[in-house]
This record gives C-alpha cells, sequence and structure tokens, in this order.
C-alpha cells in the first residue's frame, strides 16, 4: 500500500494542447476538457469543488460564488496575460493566488496589432471579400485608397509591454511619430527605446492617424473609447482594438463608422464576445477577427507552458512565477 500523498487535484477549465495536458498529470490528479466545453458557471463549479487548482483561461470568471463553492481551491492559473475574468479581491479574501502569462505573448501580439492596423488602414479585408464577390471588373484611380503608414502618426493607449512592441514597430520600421497615453509615464529609457512621446488622452485621440488600444480592462477603462472620444478623432483616423472587449462602446463605434466620423476599425475583441454588435457586422470599413492576437502556434504553447509552470511550482515548492493576487504566507515568487 503506497504512504505518500495523494497527488493534488487540477482543472484545466478549456481544451488545451495535449503535451501540456500529459505533463500536469505527471504531477497531479488532472480533470481536462478534451471537447473543450464552454461550461456555465453551475457547471465549472461542479467540476472545481473539489480540486486543489485550476487551470484557467479568459473565458472563466472566477468570483466569490465560485471560490465560496469550491473551498479546497488554491490557485487559478491563467492562460491569458489579462486576467479581468478573476475577481482580485475576492481571491485575495480567500486566499486563492491567481498567476497570468505575461512576456511570453508580447511580440506575437504586437505583431498582430501591427497586422490589424496595416489590414485596417489599407482596406485588406474590404478589398479581399470585393474581390472574391467577383465584384473587381477593372482598375480605378481611388481603388480601396486608405491612408499610409510610415510615417504618420501612430498613438497608443496603454503604453505596458505589448503597446510598447507596438511603438517600436511603429518607430523603427515604419519611421512613424509614436505617441502615447498611459495612466503613469515611461521612464526616459524605454521612451527612448520606442522613441515615444507622452501626451495628454485629449491630444492623443486629436493627434493620431492611427490609434491602437493596448490596455487592461478595469471598471476606469470600461467605455474609455465611447461616443465622445471617436467625436475628436480625425475623420481620417483608424482605430484598433486589440485589448478587451468593453474598452470601446461598440455601439458608438459603429455608428461613427457609418457616418465616416472615423475612417476604419480592426477589431480582435468584443463586447460580450463571441458575439459581435450586429451594427459591426453590417458595416463595411472595420476588419474583425475573433480574438486571436496572441495565436502563434510557439506562443499559445509558451502560454499554456507557463500556466502549468505556475501549477508546478505553487504545489512543488510553493511559489508561483507570475502572481497577479497577493500571495498568502508560506508562498512567494
Ligand atoms: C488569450 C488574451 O488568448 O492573454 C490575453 O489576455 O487576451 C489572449 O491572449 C485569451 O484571453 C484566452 O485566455
Amino acid at each position: 500500500m503506497s504512504t505518500s500523498n495523494p497527488k493534488p487535484r487540477i482543472l484545466i477549465s478549456r481544451g488545451v494542447f495535449p503535451e501540456v495536458v500529459q505533463r500536469l498529470e505527471t504531477y497531479f490528479e488532472v480533470e481536462p476538457n478534451p471537447t473543450d466545453t464552454v461550461w456555465t458557471k453551475a457547471e465549472l463549479i461542479d467540476r472545481l469543488r473539489d480540486k486543489d487548482g485550476a487551470f484557467t483561461t479568459g473565458t472563466d470568471r472566477i468570483d466569490a460564488e465560485v471560490l465560496a463553492a469550491c473551498p479546497k481551491l488554491k490557485i487559478c492559473a491563467n492562460m491569458a496575460v489579462g486576467f479581468n475574468n478573476f475577481d482580485v479581491a475576492a481571491m485575495d479574501a480567500a486566499g486563492v493566488v491567481g498567476t497570468n502569462t505575461p512576456d511570453v505573448l508580447t511580440e506575437t501580439t504586437a505583431d498582430f496589432g501591427f497586422a490589424l492596423l496595416m489590414a485596417t488602414a489599407r482596406r485588406i479585408a474590404e478589398s479581399e471579400h470585393y474581390l472574391r464577390a467577383g465584384r473587381w471588373e477593372r482598375w480605378s484611380f481611388d481603388m480601396f485608397a486608405g491612408s499610409d503608414i510610415h510615417g504618420a502618426t501612430l498613438g497608443i493607449l496603454g503604453m505596458g509591454r505589448i503597446g510598447q512592441g507596438i511603438a517600436k514597430r511603429g518607430a523603427h520600421g515604419f519611421g512613424m511619430k509614436v505617441i502615447y497615453h498611459n495612466r503613469s509615464r515611461l521612464d526616459a529609457a524605454s521612451e527612448s527605446a520606442c522613441k515615444a512621446t507622452y501626451v495628454s488622452k485629449q491630444e492623443l485621440l486629436q493627434i493620431a492617424d492611427h490609434l491602437v488600444l493596448v490596455l487592461p480592462y478595469s471598471a476606469e477603462s470600461h467605455h474609455a473609447i465611447g461616443a465622445a472620444e471617436l467625436a475628436l478623432m480625425k475623420p481620417t483616423a483608424t482605430l484598433v482594438n486589440i485589448a478587451r472587449g468593453g474598452i470601446v462602446d461598440d455601439a458608438a463605434l459603429a455608428a461613427a463608422l457609418r457616418q465616416g466620423q472615423i475612417a476604419a476599425a480592426g477589431l480582435d475583441v468584443f463586447e460580450g464576445e463571441p458575439k459581435v454588435h450586429p451594427d459591426l457586422l453590417t458595416v463595411p470599413n472595420v476588419v474583425l477577427t475573433p480574438h486571436i492576437a496572441s495565436s502563434s502556434v510557439p506562443t499559445r504553447l509558451a502560454m499554456a507552458q507557463l500556466a502549468a509552470d505556475n501549477l508546478v511550482e505553487f504545489f512543488g515548492k510553493h511559489k508561483v512565477l507570475t502572481p497577479v493576487t497577493a500571495l498568502p504566507s508560506g508562498v512567494s515568487r
């Protein structure tokens, strides 16, 4: 008869790379989700109530109700850099550790932000739909004439790691003038590495030719871009959101696009996704992608492995690598 302690029990809330599931199975008793079903809160609670830890994604809301129903739970390792699916105050109160996956997705996500900016400003998606629909019959001087990226003014709202990645691509690769607004100003060395100038939010909206949103979602950033902000932007401007749905008021954006208040938008995230505001689906000058900014194969694998690392370190060494909550006594980083 074995006298060793039972393995900690872990829930993996969504489908994930088989090698990551196998790795976790060497340390833990694992309940995976091989069908990648999106569980309701009740279904999540049912599976989580006897678990010591969870491998979560941005689609799993961990709040006071979940925590109260799952008293054994000690850690939720999110496979995402954003953690607005965590009620951090409730997790702190319950002594449950939360972790995220920063750094490993920075460059991939910045690449995507730039790709979406270029597709939007140069009207790539719109023109492709036109071609596929068999409507291309002749050349014309202004066919899908968009706006330039090189030499234009790139505005960035939210200058964290990903924002800085986009700024560097713009400044060094495309000769753009970079302006940004953030809750706190960067230090001089970081500003110089990005060739970025700090401006007020109002100046950012008024001056940017292309505005990229890369700020975290919170009560404070809810509808940071609404009708009033869109009204300040140039009629030739493009807006790109790779941050979170809810930062932009999607209904106000659809109206602004339809009225030509701004030229175009590129959106990877939506309020209430995977539902998309119906008005956005019918305006032509918007490029829509299904929340894939971090989705390169190597990066998604690195994110999953970092979430797994946090679980392995926590239960094996009472450590976590990338916490986003307070750490209970006895747990270090
Ligand atoms: C994730 C993201 O794919 O990391 C984030 O914050 O938005 C994406 O990279 C998504 O949240 C799934 O967890």
